[in-house]
């Protein structure tokens, strides 16, 4: 597969400290996508490409933390007003704290546009391009079509939630849409989502590169 770098985005999702080692809602070797991350960002600005980042940047009180309702624990899905099927998550990524940083390791200087997500009390968001509604735009989509991006690489986490609902999204969009393997991890709640996520991802058309492809 070929693609043109100065024509393609490299997106990094969500590599922020409570989804890493340590973190309220860790993902397990989540710190081992960093070095490949920072590698692709490193080749593909030498080549003219773009870099964007994404953050999961929650009011405290969130809609998606389980302690935000009454009896409910971490791993349940319940309906909002808003999002049939909203999984409940501990409280992560709350603005401005620690926990939401990105990973001490993640090499920022070539990202040129950090997205964040998640930010409105009643309405969590997974995806780069739209809220879990499934339709308030994140603007990033505006941003990519203005710069001719026509190919989207995913990294980051998580391989099931976010990389997920960012690739699915991406390719419904009409862009070229990959994802490189070595660079991603997923959560794994409930068993075997992962593996469905892949599998979905495959079956739309999305591809699965993993080396120095850039
Ligand atoms: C994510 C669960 C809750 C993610 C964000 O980045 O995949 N997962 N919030
Ligand atoms: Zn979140």
């Amino acid at each position: 597969m070929s693609f043109d770098a100065a024509k393609t985005l490299l997106l990094i999702i969500d590599v922020q400290n409570d989804f890493c080692p340590g973190g309220t809602l860790a993902v397990e070797g989540a710190d081992s996508i960093i070095q490949p991350i920072n590698k692709l960002a490193l080749s593909l600005a030498e080549k003219g490409g773009r870099i964007a980042a994404t953050q999961d940047w929650h009011p405290a009180g969130h809609i998606s933390f389980a302690s935000s309702h009454k009896d409910c624990a971490a791993g349940e899905m319940i309906d909002t007003s808003l999002v049939k099927g909203q999984v409940l998550w501990p409280c992560h990524c709350v603005q401005g704290t620690s926990g939401a940083a990105f990973h001490k390791d993640l090499a920022l200087e070539k990202v040129s546009m950090i997205i964040r997500k998640g930010f409105r009390k009643e309405l969590d968001s997974y995806s780069a391009f739209f809220e879990n509604d499934r339709q308030t735009p994140t603007g990033l989509e505006g941003w990519i079509r203005s710069l001719g991006i026509e190919t989207v690489i995913m990294s980051g986490l998580a391989t099931d939630y976010c990389v997920f609902f960012s690739a699915m999204d991406c390719k419904k969009l009409g862009f070229n849409t990959i994802v490189a393997s070595d660079a991603v991890r997923g959560v794994g709640i409930p068993e075997g989502s992962v593996e469905a996520a892949v599998t979905s991802m495959k079956s739309s058309g999305i591809e699965f590169i993993s080396g120095n492809y850039v």
